[in-house]
Formats: C-alpha cells, structure tokens, sequence
C-alpha cells in the first residue's frame, strides 16, 4: 500500500452488520457506518440530539475539559436556527474575490517558502501555519496574531501523547476570553465584535454565547484543515501526475477538491445523543447513550461510490459527508473548501515533484477499528 493511502478499517463491519463500537472513557459509542443511516440519524435530531452535555458529542468526549457550549455546533433546533443564521453570512465571506486573493497571497508565500527550503516538515511548518495564518481571514484580524496560534500545536485539546489536555484547553479559554474583552473595549471589524454587537430576537449574546462561538470556530477547523493539507501533501508526493493534471486541467480543482475531502474525512466521526430508547441497523439504542456518525466510513459505502478507496480527482458523483449532513453541516466548510483549493491551485502551478522523506502516521484507536487520520509529522522535500 502506499504511504500515501488511508484505508478503510470500517469495511467489514459496515457490510456485515453496519455499526462497530467503541469505549470512550466509559461512555460507549455505537459507531453507524453505511452512508444512508449516517444521513438519516444526522437528519433526525429529535432522536439524536447534538445539545447534550457540552463536550459529550464529540469522541473523544471533551466533559472533563470544558463547560462552554460550542455555538451552533452543540445546540439543535429550534434555537440552533437563530444561531446558525446569524454566523452563516460571516462564514461564506471565503467567497468574496477579495478573500480568496487574500488567501491566494498567503498561499503563494508559504508554497515559495518551502521550496526553498531543504526538507520540510509538513505539519506543523506548513499545514498548522497555512491553517492559523487563513485563519486570521475568517476572523478578519491582522495577519501577526497567527503567530500566537501556531504556538498551541496542531490540536487545541489534545497534545501528543494526551487524548484530552485540560491545561492545554484552558490557554484557548484565557485567550479568547482577554480577545472578547479587548474587543468589548475597542470593537472592530473582527468576529469578535461582530457576534458581540449581534441580535437574535431581539437580545444581545452574552458573553457565554460569544465564548461559544469562537471555541468552535478556533478547535474545529484546526486539527481537521491540517490533515486534510498534509495528507494532500503526502498525497501528491507519490502521485506527481495527479499534480501534472492539474495543472493541465484547471478545471477540475472543485471536483478534486471534493474527492480528496471525500477519501481523507479528516474528521472521522461526530457523535450523538439518543433522547429515547431507539434502534439502528437493528441494533438497540438505549437513551441518553451516545452513537457517532462515522464520515470516514460512509465515505468508502460502494453503494454510493464506484471504487471509493481510489482517490479519482475527477469523481463527478460524489456525495460524501466530511462535512457532515443536515442541519448540523459544517459551518466552516467554505473557509475549508477555499483553502483546498488555493492549495491545489497554487502546488499545481509551482511545484513539480515531492519526495517524502520520513514520516509517523497518526492513528486513532477507536474500539474495534483502528483509523489513519493523517501523520504526527511528515517531513519532505519539494522540488519546484
Ligand atoms: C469541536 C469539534 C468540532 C471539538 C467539527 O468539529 O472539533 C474538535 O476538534 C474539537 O475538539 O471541541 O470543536
């Protein structure tokens, strides 16, 4: 296989049975894996709710490191629907000509920048810095506080060899705290003072809420948006044509784009809360027990994708769910989509060839199965 692929662990039980299950910190996942119960337990929030305890849904469970509530992610309807119109505007901002040349800018420099250099580290010299110095576009703050970011790492909760790092968590806390106050103080054109200066029927967000918002906004484009670029690096290092491709055929980036979301799901699952004691591919679901919907694995569901563990960048049908499904769909995924393909736009018209020197994958245990999210780091060399 190559160093490049990210198998699919979930095939057997998918086919066999359609869920898989795992432990986590005693509160047990059933794990759906078939793409048509993934859509419709996500499309069903009565029965598998997302405003559980926060912190509950998500695997592995964050209860013991946080209490914000993570705004519009951790509400369902029907509150999530004020929530959710008044920060959607905001986060399609990605497909103003501006941003992108904006991004397009920081892209070109940081591709320029590697390849002058002797090896690269992919993640955190160039995946975590594209990933914090975009995100100074979506929080329309200046370029520099980028800095500050790429000093927390690739994840905001999890440090290396800690699943949940509360110590961790709480320098996210403390800043976005100091960066709501600041902005209390002397608002501006930032996100920040965009949420703090909103209305939803008529009531302004409190602080709780602002709090909310940004947690979301700073942990779940992070760790996600990292994989998704260094496995593309790891990707296109093994498969130079694929590069050559693209740059002879501009038009199919969207669709590549789509394709490489597709088969990296760099979130592999989200999960849920049953509100009543329920059944899933005729298995019980007791209430107030959690099930995850498992992207990765409906990503590779061969009634819905011809070859699904074969990356073809120009899948015309491809209804993959790495941005989830439904009501809870992700939020961030035109900022995602936009630095995808600046990325491809940008490696296709500068870079040659890739040569991949050494690397350490990182694999998630979860239960039964054992997944390939991306590598801990990843070091090469680009050849222009
Ligand atoms: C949560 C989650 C959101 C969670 C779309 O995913 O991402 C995870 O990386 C965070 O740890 O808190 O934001």
């Amino acid at each position: 296989m190559k160093k490049s692929a990210l198998s699919d662990p979930f095939e057997k039980a998918r086919l066999e049975k359609g869920y898989g299950k795992m432990n986590d910190q005693d509160d047990p996942v059933t794990m759906i894996l078939g793409l048509k119960e993934v859509r419709k337990c996500a499309h069903n929030w009565k029965t598998f709710q997302s405003g559980a305890t926060p912190g509950r849904i998500v695997v592995p469970s964050e209860v013991n490191i946080r209490d914000t509530r993570q705004i519009p992610f951790e509400v369902d309807p029907p509150e999530h629907k004020g929530y959710r119109d008044l920060v959607e505007p905001w986060f399609k901002r990605p497909l103003e000509a501006d941003y992108q040349r904006k991004l397009r800018q920081q892209m070109d420099e940081i591709v320029d920048e590697v390849l002058k250099k002797d090896t690269v580290e992919v993640v955190s010299d160039f995946s975590l810095r594209l990933q914090s110095r975009a995100l100074t576009l979506l929080l329309n703050i200046p370029y520099e506080e980028s800095e500050v970011w790429i000093g927390w790492g690739t994840h905001v909760f999890r440090s290396e060899d800690t699943a949940l790092d509360g110590d961790k968590a709480n320098i996210l806390y403390d800043y976005i705290d100091e960066q709501i106050s600041k902005a209390i103080e002397t608002p501006g054109e930032d996100l920040y003072s965009m949420l703090l200066a909103s209305e939803i029927d008529g009531r302004k967000l409190s602080r709780e809420e602002v709090k909310g918002v940004m947690i979301l906004t700073f942990a779940g484009g992070r760790d996600t948006v990292i994989n998704a670029v260094t496995n593309s690096i790891a990707y296109f290092a093994e498969h130079p044509e694929s590069l050559a491709q693209l740059k002879e055929h501009p038009e199919i980036t969207g669709r590549a784009v789509e394709e490489l979301i597709r088969y990296f799901a760099p979130l592999t699952h989200m999960g849920r809360v049953a509100t009543k004691d329920t059944e899933v591919c005729a298995h019980a679901v007791k209430a107030d027990s959690r099930i995850s919907l498992c992207w990765a694995s409906a990503n590779r569901d061969t009634r819905a994708f011809e070859n699904p563990n074969e990356i073809m960048l120009d899948r015309k049908l491809n209804p993959h769910v790495s941005f989830g499904f439904s009501t809870h769909n992700c939020l961030g995924a035109t900022h995602a989509r936009q630095i995808m393909h600046t990325l491809l736009i940008s490696l296709a018209e500068k870079v040659k060839s890739i040569d991949i020197i050494d690397y350490k994958e990182n694999i998630e245990e979860l239960g039964e199965f054992k997944r390939k999210v991306g590598y801990d780091h990843i070091s090469v060399k680009f050849h222009a």
